[in-house]
């Protein structure tokens, strides 16, 4: 009696009275939990084993084929003022949500077992980290929240202690895409989803609650809640700085987090390491500078693409152990996917006899490896160190075709700040419409900033204050293509050159040229040592085009003015300066 667990009993029980389950399970996060749910899933087909000896304790499972991705247009963001979920968000009135969703969730888990999960977002111990507890009738969500956050008996004993978690009640109902919502309660710290079993729609913990709901928390407690994967350089004296970096979807993030250096490089001694892939949490340390964790324990990441040239780490980290969903499976029941280089697919992701001539790919576009980060070889001892790591530079990037250099640094905070709200890629494969198209990503974050984007900006321009100790801002652009449309930048490993510029420049060893877009490297600040580039691919990397700059600059005036007078008047100043310093 009077325990801090209270809240949460009780919350539990009230779920219980309106959803029904059979039974109730709390999740204490055990291996004996585990094997007892991998062997039910087993046994009732919701999970597949694939071949033991390639891919030890390793399995598949495939979603249901109207439920493969997250679903923007069902997501929304009900705070009790309409203009705080701001442009960016659908918004609902939170009294009208909950009516809603609770009709929804009236009685929905009847014969089946209601999990508990209790979980950490973060390293157990660090002071950074954030708990939350998802209810979920789903035991494939329960295995995936294992490997993605810290589950089970340690997080519940910090929620006893701190008393506050993030409540996230999840059910896949009957996977009907017209009874599917996710819906956001930031001012009530709630998240409620029904209707999809898959990736962010159902794993609470990730893009709900560590960006969503966060970013939220993050602006009232003076942090940063980022869609952004950290990774670590050690050089060759054995000092190692760290980078904390934002993309749109596409551009390769994971593989970006799993770099490998050059062989060069690796001779000279230069090491990456892996903190986080997808999200990262930063606040101001007594030093002033930013210290970040990576919220996440293990990589949901997106499996077509993924190979022994684009990300070795990523095939060795996945060998076993691992999650699948909705990939397809070789003749001796592999896992197999467009862009692996190796095998041939005999069914597909929705399970049926694979049919090459129909030019459809095997496996989903968006299928996925859940894994746990540990097995990730470049995974870095300090991604687990309560303190988080220091952050040095923020990298902005998107998929550019034209105009955008192959990187520049930002002249200060302020204008770093633009930067990233004026980030933007160019679409590819067919998800939604026309291929090629600009779309403005802020941050990356315009599917999960869970507030107005022009409040949002305003905290970002907060945290420059006296006694902070802030990072560089840089963009970069592996993308730049040349007029016979063929990429221009090796990228990949050879990516490390220009971090390694960063991190020069941060040390102030390296040089530039100050532009009105920022300060550019000159070919020879970079180490180009064994890159073949042609005439054209170094004027495009390294040049800047004042025409074509004149023109985005006028259309990121115009973006800006979207959010009306919430936006704050310094970004409206930077665009101006910039616009004004290219000539009208
Ligand atoms: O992930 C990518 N990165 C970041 C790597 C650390 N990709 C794959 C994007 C799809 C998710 C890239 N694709 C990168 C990149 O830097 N660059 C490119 C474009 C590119 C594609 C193929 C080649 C070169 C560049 N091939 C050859 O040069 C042989
Ligand atoms: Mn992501």
């Amino acid at each position: 009696m009077g325990s801090r667990l209270d809240a949460l009993n009780q919350w539990v029980l009230e779920v219980a009275r309106l959803t029904r389950p059979a039974a109730i399970h709390w999740c204490d996060g055990s291996d004996t939990e585990n094997a007892q749910l991998v062997a039910q899933m087993e046994a009732d087909g919701t999970l597949i084993r694939l071949n033991e000896e390639t891919h030890p304790n390793s399995w598949l499972h495939r979603s249901h084929p109207d439920d493969v991705a997250r679903v923007e247009h069902l997501t929304f963001v009900c705070t009790s003022e309409r203009e705080d979920a701001g442009p960016n968000n659908h918004w609902m009135a939170p009294a009208d949500a909950h009516a809603k969703m609770d009709a929804l969730f009236d009685g929905c888990m009847r014969g089946r077992t209601m999990y508990v999960i209790p979980y950490c977002m973060g390293p157990i111990d660090s002071p950074l980290s954030r708990c939350g507890v998802e209810i979920t009738d789903s035991p494939y969500v329960v295995a995936n929240m294992r490997v993605m956050t810290r589950m089970g008996a340690a997080a519940l004993a910090r929620i006893e202690r701190e008393g506050s978690f993030i409540k996230g009640l999840h059910s896949i109902g009957e996977l009907d895409p017209n009874r599917r919502f996710i819906v956001h309660f930031p001012e009530e710290l709630t998240i409620k989803s029904f209707g999809s079993g898959y990736g962010g729609n159902a794993l609470l913990g990730k893009k709900c609650h560590a960006l969503r709901i966060a970013s939220h928390q993050a602006r009232s407690e003076g942090w940063l809640a980022e869609h952004m994967l950290i990774l670590g350089i050690e050089n060759p004296q054995g000092e190692t700085h760290y980078i904390a970096a934002a993309f749109p979807s596409a551009c390769g993030k994971t593989n970006l987090a799993m770099l490998i250096p050059p062989e060069g490089y690796r001779e000279d001694g230069w090491k990456v390491w892996t903190i986080g892939d997808d999200i990262c949490w930063m606040r101001p340390g007594p030093d002033g500078r930013l210290y970040a964790i990576n919220p996440e324990a293990g990589f949901f990441g997106v499996a077509p693409g993924t190979s022994i040239n684009s990300n070795p780490n990523a095939l060795e980290t996945i060998a076993h152990d691992t999650i699948f969903t909705n990939v397809a499976v070789t003749a001796d029941n592999q896992p197999w996917w467009e862009g692996l280089n190796h095998g041939q697919p005999v069914i597909d992701w929705r399970g049926n006899d694979y049919d090459f001539s129909k030019g459809t790919p095997a496996a989903h576009p968006n299928s996925r490896f859940t894994v746990s980060a540990r097995q990730c070889p470049s995974y870095s001892h300090k991604a687990e160190d309560a303190q988080g790591v220091p952050i040095s530079a923020i990298v902005f990037g998107g998929r550019r075709a034209s105009l955008v250099p192959l990187v520049f640094e930002a002249r200060d905070w302020t204008h770093g700040v633009l930067v990233g709200a004026a980030m933007g890629s160019e679409t590819t494969a067919a998800a939604t419409g026309a291929v090629g198209v600009m779309r403005r990503d802020p941050m990356a974050m315009k599917p999960f900033c869970g507030y107005n984007f022009a409040d949002y900006f305003g905290h970002w321009l907060s945290f420059d204050k006296p006694g902070a100790q802030l990072p560089k801002v840089f963009h970069v652009n592996w993308f730049r293509k040349g007029d016979d449309g063929k990429f221009l930048w090796p990228g990949f490993g050879d990516n490390l050159r220009v971090l390694e510029w960063m991190i020069k420049r941060v040390e102030g060893k390296a040089g530039a040229v100050e532009t009105p877009i920022g300060n550019l490297p000159k070919e020879a600040d970079l180490n180009l040592d064994g890159v073949r580039l042609s005439d054209e691919a170094r004027a495009k990397l390294f040049g800047f085009d004042a025409d074509g700059w004149r023109n985005e600059f006028a259309s990121i005036g115009e973006f800006l003015r979207e959010y009306g007078p919430r936006m704050p008047e310094a970004l409206h100043a930077e665009q101006q300066r910039i616009a004004g310093a290219l000539g009208a």
